[in-house]
């Protein structure tokens, strides 16, 4: 039996990187609400993900995305970010804004826009060695919508060209990490649409090149645990975009759609190793927060992930592996769901209180009178969002 006292050295470990954009104003194609307090620029994004952090001492690091969080002085929000206790991290391109790019764009047949969205990745890439990040993440919009708009195989080779460009700029220490999802915006084809395929063309690229896996990326239905298992046994997991989803690519708070699938997860991440200490499994979250407050629904991501990351753990491994070698199918299903069904809240929050932390860290900002103070001093201004 594992007790909680034996999972806190690796829970100790668990870092969740919060995105920017998740504090910025977001919505649907509909309408985008405005939430007071909301940041106007990278600065006060950053800021808010410190408090994520502070409260919950589980999210050390704040992606950026380009050219949403563009500044001209890299070195000096690296220095902003690091003394509010916060590192910025991983680098995400975006070639999904540009008129250029509506028929493509590391795939696109034009060379000469080719060359501009690989350039967009060049320039990533300059601010990756200003801020200090390891990993550049790409996601593309691209596809065809209608059979015949697009040759799909032309443009895996354009694609297979552009990402060797890019890779082969990178600093030895850093890494690029490719996000598939199987449709939209374009809705025949996409030209990442799966694990398989990024695999394929980051196994292309070379070692310090991986897939990036979003939780909300998948067709219902799909064992999202069994490519997790799939890619940390060849050595190909690079990060996780966690979010959870009802229908499509809802964004929506990591473990609040399917806790025991946030748990199955979790349990392959640690059984592949993602935890370990030489781990390089980055652990991030991709959502917005379109009706609810945006750092309390951080909080609430984070905690979310701590808790079936807890559970996880507690799993009793020897007893499962036992049962699963001597084909006692209920038994060892038992194993498993009674990891899964273990209340940990209370055992967290006094370990937390151990380290200084609040032991419900969402309580805690909500007492802390933190978000009342936003409210009242970020008036005036442009509120940031997806623009
Ligand atoms: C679009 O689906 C998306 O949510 C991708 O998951 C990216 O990671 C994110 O936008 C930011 O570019
Ligand atoms: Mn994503
Ligand atoms: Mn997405």
């Amino acid at each position: 039996m594992t007790s909680f006292a034996d999972i806190t050295p690796t829970l100790e470990r668990l870092a969740i990187e919060v995105p920017s954009w998740a504090y910025g104003n977001s919505g649907t194609r509909f309408k985008v609400f405005g939430t007071p307090g909301t940041p106007r620029s990278v600065e006060e994004k950053i800021a808010d993900a410190a408090t994520v952090h502070r409260f919950t001492g589980l999210a050390p690091a704040v992606a950026l995305h380009i050219p949403w969080d563009l500044v001209d002085d890299w070195a000096a929000l690296r220095r902003y970010a690091e003394d509010l206790g916060i590192a910025l991290g991983t680098i995400n391109s975006n070639t999904f804004q540009d008129d250029d790019y509506k028929l493509g764009a590391l795939t696109h047949t034009d060379p000469k826009i080719r060359q501009k969205a690989i350039d967009h990745h060049f320039e990533c890439i300059d601010v990756m060695d200003a801020t200090g990040s390891r990993d550049l993440k790409i996601w593309l919009a691209e596809g065809s919508n209608y059979p015949g708009q697009a040759d799909m195989r032309g443009r895996q080779d354009r694609l297979a060209e552009s990402l060797a460009a890019i890779y082969e700029r990178l600093g030895e220490t850093q890494r690029l990490v490719l996000e598939y999802k199987f449709f939209e915006p374009a809705f025949y084809h996409t030209d990442v649409p799966d694990w398989g395929t990024s695999y394929v063309q980051v196994s292309a690229l070379g070692d310090r090149a991986k897939v990036c896996l979003d939780t909300g990326h998948h067709a219902p239905g799909t064992n999202i645990e069994f490519i997790v298992a799939q890619l940390l046994r060849l050595g190909k997991l690079g990060s996780f975009d966690f979010n959870s989803r009802f229908y499509a690519d809802d964004d929506l708070i990591v473990g609040a759609a399917d806790p025991f699938q946030l748990f199955r997860i979790m349990v392959e991440v640690i059984r592949g190793g993602g935890l370990d200490e030489d781990s390089d499994v980055a652990l991030m979250l991709d959502q917005c927060h379109n009706i609810e407050k945006k750092i309390p629904g951080q909080i609430r991501s984070v905690l979310n992930v701590q808790e079936m990351t807890a559970r996880a753990l507690l799993l009793d491994r020897e007893a499962l592996t036992a049962a699963q070698e001597a084909g006692e199918v209920l038994d060892a299903h038992e194993i498993f769901m009674d990891a899964f069904s273990t209340d940990v809240r209370a055992d967290l929050a006094a370990w937390r209180e151990s380290r200084g932390l609040p032991a419900h860290p969402a309580k805690a900002y909500a007492a802390s009178g933190h978000q009342e103070g936003l409210e009242a001093a970020r008036v005036g201004g442009t509120q940031v969002g997806w623009s």
